[in-house]
């Protein structure tokens, strides 16, 4: 029995040994146009507590894991000037270099995308794994 418990232990130390990095799951509650208020916890959330797209990726740029982020539906609009590239403002800039971002919406018809600015929604400086 005791030799089965050692072998139960190795098996299952092996298995988290061997495990991908956990991946996070963010759901939005809020189409505002707002960063995330601390990336160095795993939380989406603004400085009101909800989970905006912005806040979304910011906390995946962070993030050392795969991450994906559902939409609800609404109209997204995307506020500020699109001259930077650390997704501050303007455009959303996906840098979770290595990891990829799946960005999930609601429906073609229901989940609108919108900016302020006459550019782009959506920026991945420097790799291709995102949107
Ligand atoms: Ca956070
Ligand atoms: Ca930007």
């Amino acid at each position: 029995m005791r030799r089965i418990g050692a072998v139960v232990v190795a098996a299952m130390l092996g298995l988290a040994l061997a495990a991908p990095a956990h991946a996070a799951t963010f759901n939005m509650d809020s189409t505002a146009d707002e960063p995330d208020a601390n990336t160095g916890l795993a939380a989406c959330a603004t400085a009101a507590g909800d989970c905006t797209l912005r806040a979304a990726i910011d906390q995946a740029n962070a993030d050392s894991s795969d991450s994906t982020i559902n939409l609800a539906s609404g109209t997204y609009t995307l506020t500020g000037a699109n001259d930077e590239d650390s997704n501050a403002s303007g455009d959303l800039d996906v840098l979770s270099r290595g990891f990829q971002v799946t960005i999930a919406g609601a429906g073609a018809r229901t989940t609108v995308m919108a900016s302020t600015a006459s550019s782009t929604c959506w920026c991945a400086p420097s790799w291709p794994s995102a949107v």
